[in-house]
């Protein structure tokens, strides 16, 4: 009896010591490499973290998916794998359809729609990331996604029967309505999948062309600007909860910066990358009045189509958006 209690007491002990002196050690996968917005959002977000606990929560950002796949983050997350991690919000389109709001073609096409779209998207994907138990951090947003060919596109028609880049299950529906054939090809493989003829096609961000240097494999970009999307940062539910309220506090306040930097600097990038391409040599062209008029058709099926999917949870979104 006496030995038990000695033992626990040691034990109690052992752990408010461990505690006091030993600083938090968090792992932080993200997906995308270090010259991405995103990437280095999340470097100042753990720093600023670190800085303001003195040390005692130190997140290490891994980035470019070196630690997790990218579409494994979610579930690394969700099952304590790593306390936190970062995802490109389209990813999890068939894990549930609020998801689908950041892919949509022509639902918000500029930045200040995209943050009125996500502040209406907000509570449903906070409900459904709880369910799956992960907390909401924040999200940082690419600049819009627009079209990348070697020849000119003036029509759909110019696309037909295109082997197309996809990044998630929306963008794959969005190549078969496109009657493109759709190709999953994660960022890093781009130069060589277009190189080697796996996709002759994508729709991504001037960032991305730009990291990818497009130029070396493609000539055209035209500027159809379809969508604007998102990564998300999340943190495992219970690890989030076991923390003490000023640490909690400390976190919620670095998300909340990291947001709104996010938003900011994406506008900048934008524009620096779309100039960047055409100093490459890359044409980068305004799309023509027909071509925009087939893609919001598409637009359109996709909406309904996602409406179909789950239209109350769908239609809380799509109400207070518009
Ligand atoms: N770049 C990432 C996501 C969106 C973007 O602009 C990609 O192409 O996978």
């Amino acid at each position: 009896m006496k030995m038990k209690k000695l033992a626990s007491a040691m034990l109690l002990l052992g752990t408010l010591a461990t505690s006091a002196v030993q600083a938090d050690k968090w792992h932080m996968p993200t997906p995308y490499a270090d010259a991405n917005l995103p990437t280095q959002i999340a470097r100042e977000f753990a720093e600023e973290i670190k800085a303001n606990t003195a040390g005692e929560l130190d997140i290490t950002v891994h980035s470019g998916a070196s630690l997790v796949k990218h579409p494994e983050i979610p579930r690394a997350v969700k099952t304590g794998q790593v306390q936190l991690g970062e995802v490109f919000i389209g990813i999890m389109g068939n894990t549930h359809p609020v998801f689908k709001h950041d892919n949509i073609p022509f639902l918000a096409t500029t930045f200040d729609d995209a943050e009125k779209l996500w502040a209406a998207a907000r509570p449903e994907v906070e409900k459904q990331l709880d369910k799956d138990g992960m907390t909401l951090l924040y999200t940082v947003a690419w600049p819009a996604q627009s079209l990348y060919t070697k020849a000119p596109v003036n029509r759909l028609e110019d696309l037909s029967g295109l082997k197309m880049r996809a990044y998630s299950p929306s963008t794959s529906r969005l190549a078969d309505l496109m009657h493109t054939t759709p190709t999953t090809v994660q960022v890093p493989d781009i130069p060589q999948a277009f190189s080697t003829g796996i996709i002759d096609a994508m729709i991504t961000s001037p960032s991305t062309g730009v990291n990818g240097q497009a130029w070396d494999y493609l000539e055209h970009f035209t500027d159809v600007r379809a969508w604007i999307p998102k990564n998300v940062v999340v943190v495992n539910k219970r690890a989030f909860k076991r923390l003490d309220d000023k640490t909690r506090q400390i976190i919620l306040d670095a998300a909340a910066k990291a947001e709104s930097e996010g938003w900011k600097r994406v506008r900048v990038t934008a524009a620096e990358d779309t100039k960047t391409l055409a100093e490459n040599g890359i044409q980068v062209a305004e799309p023509s009045a027909e071509l925009m008029a087939e893609l919001q058709t598409i637009g359109d099926i996709m909406i309904d189509e996602w409406k179909a999917e789950s239209p109350d949870d769908v239609g809380a979104i799509l109400s207070s958006y518009r």
